[in-house]
């Protein structure tokens, strides 16, 4: 089945001591703050997380990510893409797929488990149109409530065939901002199973999911 929702190509960082002076060099403009609580969910054998998919609540609403072909990983080096569903009957579809099962009218009629809570507080960026730039870009600047930061420079798409001028632009403004690292940053969901989940964490990693 095809369903729809925007293609999400973002690149994580760490941001370094004179980074806002940076950004604001960039000319970013702070959008909003705001603070929410992701509750992520899986079965008890992670089998969708196994699958590189990710299942939360946040606040109220449910949202799905997951990558882009089946089977493979939203991961392309340092930076990722995923789809993103915000539609609860195409979330349940899509998870039901994944799970190999009929499909339930509601999520709350799948046995699934929390496995991550935590609130993070965010500063979103509006990022200003570059010359030749066809994307809008946002910069997030995350604090969640165990303790660890993490920057975020995304874009939203809407089809495939713009995802490489995302990744693109994504990069550029990264180097810009002199956070373009080789190696992929840890984000939240990483650094909360290591510190409180290490077996669901160790077989991601296992599974080159992590
Ligand atoms: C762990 C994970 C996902 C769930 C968390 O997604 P993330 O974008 O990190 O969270 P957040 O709060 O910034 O969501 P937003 O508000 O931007 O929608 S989705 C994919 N993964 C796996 C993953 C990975 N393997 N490597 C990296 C660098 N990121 C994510």
């Amino acid at each position: 089945t095809q369903l729809s929702g925007p293609i999400e190509v973002e690149r994580k960082f760490v941001p370094g001591p004179q980074f806002e002076d940076k950004l604001h060099r960039l000319g970013a403009k702070l959008q909003k703050e705001l603070t929410f609580r992701d509750s992520y969910y899986d079965t008890s054998d992670c089998r969708l997380t196994l699958g590189d998919v990710w299942l939360r609540l946040r606040e109220d609403s449910w949202e799905l990510k997951y990558p882009p072909q089946r089977g493979t990983r939203g991961l392309n080096g340092a930076s990722t893409q995923y789809l993103e569903l915000s539609c609860e009957t195409d979330i349940a579809r899509r998870v039901s797929e994944e799970l190999n099962i009929p499909c339930p009218c509601s999520l709350d009629l799948l046995e699934l488990q929390e496995f991550a809570s935590f609130v993070t507080k965010r500063r979103r960026f509006d990022i200003p149109p570059r010359n030749g730039s066809k994307h809008k870009v946002v910069v997030d600047l995350d604090t969640a409530d165990f303790g660890f930061s993490v920057g975020e420079v995304e874009v939203l798409v809407e089809t495939q065939e713009e995802v490489q001028s995302a990744l693109k632009e994504v990069e550029g403004i990264c180097k810009q901002l002199g956070v373009l690292s080789d190696s992929p940053v840890p984000g939240k969901m990483s650094t909360f199973l290591k510190i409180n989940r290490a077996d669901h964490y160790k077989q991601l990693l296992e599974a080159h999911v992590l």
